[in-house]
């Protein structure tokens, strides 16, 4: 249960905003107070968004790129191949060609490592790239706060850089023009989380305030940087909530020709895109193409939205969504029994699990997979041009990069955030490795690190949940890491005897809910993949159950349905 603010708060809060206790509550949790910080919440504006000068090295960006242009020089864009990084790749090529190199396109390009042969950050083969090229500045986009050798070489060979990025940086920064990273610890920039694309778009606000460019182009561009918010599970809270709600308001009213074109492909036409839909649908068809054909392959949609490739694409990526999903799984199984047929393995207090086939790109997933087997810091590797590489995920609250830092003597190269980290090593560390990363998890992970909570927003009695409710906790969207779909427990509710199994296997547990308190009032309530329940649900028996309200739509009626998380019976287990 989250920390519930006192009567008094919740009375006075919903007495200013003329709002209902349980609204009232829900607002506190998200750090509302009182009605400017409710304005801000339910109506975030541009206005809302922090100045960008006051990001370290802001200053020295803006007058590089200025000298640039002044001076005719070629300017590159490199950016991640993931979809942050192709996302801030195509934001800042779209702004420059349309804005200030609008004359002389040519004065711009754009490079995507590739992620099989050169892997993540900035590879030697760009910065070659740039100066056969004769490019004179490097925009780095989503990567490089690390490239400290990387950028020497690029100084060397006459080509300056300027980095926007968000993961953590080493001991040292990378000796570029400017180092545009929120996590500097000497950067006193208020927000800390934006993704890397939003740091580019910083950048773009800058240059906009500089050069007095049309604002309103600038902000015709936000629905890349929601793209990426969602995408790359940073919070959405604070500036990132302002982002992504400007962002998703544009992909639901005139939404890029590329993104359009993502949207087709993924059926979602017709109807509001929401942060889970990004998450879901766009993001991993972005990866899914930058996989099967070329990272560049996405920025070249993104940025112009080619129907023919769109249509292409569609096709392929359906595919292979199919193929991806078929090795995800049975990577997954593997993993998974890998841990199960060895007791050892099992007791441990992290996860670090390596085989030599494993596909590259599902590592990530397959990492977040077992942890909800298995729920302890994870790690999964597999084998990559002559060396071990894999992703890292973490569990609520444990912060896994300062874990992998402790072993970096190891490790030939990492990077990351607390809660998801890459990582590569040479095949002769894994062992010390392996124990290296279990020494440090067990000494430092607290023990209910260790068991996943569920996050109960608040308390109530099921007469509380009306259309109204629903309506009001429509307005707390768009929902995400730090702005969670609100869950509520009620004590004490019966069945009417009608749970039955549902969907294809019967797997999930469909289930009329009332309160004894206030018979008349029942509701619908789904439980998903919890069937298994039914035996311990028996009719009349009082139980206690935890849920989030959504609406159902059916043969054009909308009714309000319980998504049961959880339930608990008491002493009966
Ligand atoms: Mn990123």
């Amino acid at each position: 249960m989250k920390g519930k603010p006192s009567d008094a708060e919740i009375k006075r809060l919903s007495a200013e905003l003329k709002t209902d206790s349980v609204t009232a509550t829900l607002l506190l949790q998200r750090g509302v107070h009182n009605k400017e910080e409710s304005r801000k919440f339910f109506r975030p504006h541009q206005d809302d968004l922090h100045d960008p000068f006051s990001m370290k090295d802001m200053d020295k960006a803006v007058s590089r790129i200025q000298r640039a242009i002044e001076q005719k020089e070629k300017i590159m864009i490199f950016g991640d191949y993931d979809v942050d990084g192709t996302t801030g790749t195509a934001l800042l090529c779209l702004f420059f060609t349309s804005t200030l190199l609008r004359d002389d396109k040519k004065q711009i390009s754009y490079y995507i490592p590739d992620r099989y042969t050169e892997g993540y950050g900035i590879s030697t083969e760009g910065i070659d790239y740039a100066i056969k090229t004769g490019v004179k500045l490097i925009i780095a986009i989503d990567c490089g706060i690390k490239a400290i050798e990387k950028v020497l070489y690029a100084n060397n060979h006459g080509v300056e850089m300027i980095i926007c990025d968000h993961h953590m940086p080493g001991d040292s920064l990378p000796a570029a023009v400017a180092v545009l990273d929120p996590k500097r610890n000497d950067c006193n920039y208020p927000y800390k989380e934006l993704s890397g694309c939003a740091v580019g778009f910083k950048l773009l606000q800058a240059l906009t305030a500089h050069y007095k460019l049309d604002q309103d182009y600038l902000f015709s561009l936000i629905d890349l940087v929601a793209v990426s918010i969602a995408s790359d599970i940073v919070a959405i809270t604070g500036e990132n909530r302002v982002l992504a709600f400007l962002g998703l308001e544009k992909i639901n009213s005139k939404p890029l020709n590329g993104l359009k074109a993502i949207m087709a492909i993924a059926g979602m036409d017709d109807k509001r895109c929401r942060i889970d839909d990004i998450v879901f649908k766009i993001g991993p068809r972005i990866n899914a193409a930058g996989r099967l054909y070329s990272g560049r392959t996405v920025v070249q949609l993104l940025i112009s939205g080619d129907k023919v490739l769109a249509t292409e694409l569609s096709k392929k990526i359906n595919a292979y969504n199919i193929e991806r999903k078929q090795l995800d799984k049975e990577i997954t199984q593997e993993a998974i029994e890998m841990i199960n047929n060895d007791a050892q393995l099992a007791s441990l207090h992290s996860t670090v699990l390596y085989k030599e086939t494993w596909h590259k790109g599902v590592v990530g997933i397959v990492a977040s997979r077992v942890i909800d087997m298995y729920y302890r810091p994870t790690i999964i590797l597999t084998r990559s041009n002559g060396l071990v590489t894999g992703s890292a995920r973490s569990v609520e609250g444990f912060d896994l990069y300062q874990a992998i830092e402790k072993c970096s003597h190891l490790l030939e190269k990492f990077g990351g955030h607390s809660h998801a980290a890459g990582l590569s090593l040479k095949p002769e560390n894994i062992e010390p490795f392996r124990q290296l990363f279990e020494q440090v998890v067990a000494e430092s992970i607290l023990p209910e690190q260790l068991i996943p909570g569920i996050d109960i927003d608040a308390e109530i009695g099921l007469h509380s949940v009306t259309g109204e409710l629903v309506k009001s906790i429509a307005e707390f969207e768009p929902f995400g890491p730090g702005n969670m779909t609100p869950l509520f427990c009620t004590h004490g509710v019966t069945e009417r005897g009608t749970a039955r199994p549902v969907g294809a296997t019967g797997e999930h547990l469909k289930i009329d809910i009332s309160d004894p308190a206030d018979p008349q009032k029942i509701l619908p309530g789904i439980a998903f993949g919890q069937v298994h329940r039914q035996a311990s649900i028996r009719r009349g028996k009082p139980f206690d159950i935890c849920y989030s309200i959504e609406t159902n739509e059916f043969r054009g009626k909308t009714t309000i349905q319980l998504n049961i998380r959880d339930f608990a019976f008491g002493d009966e287990g």
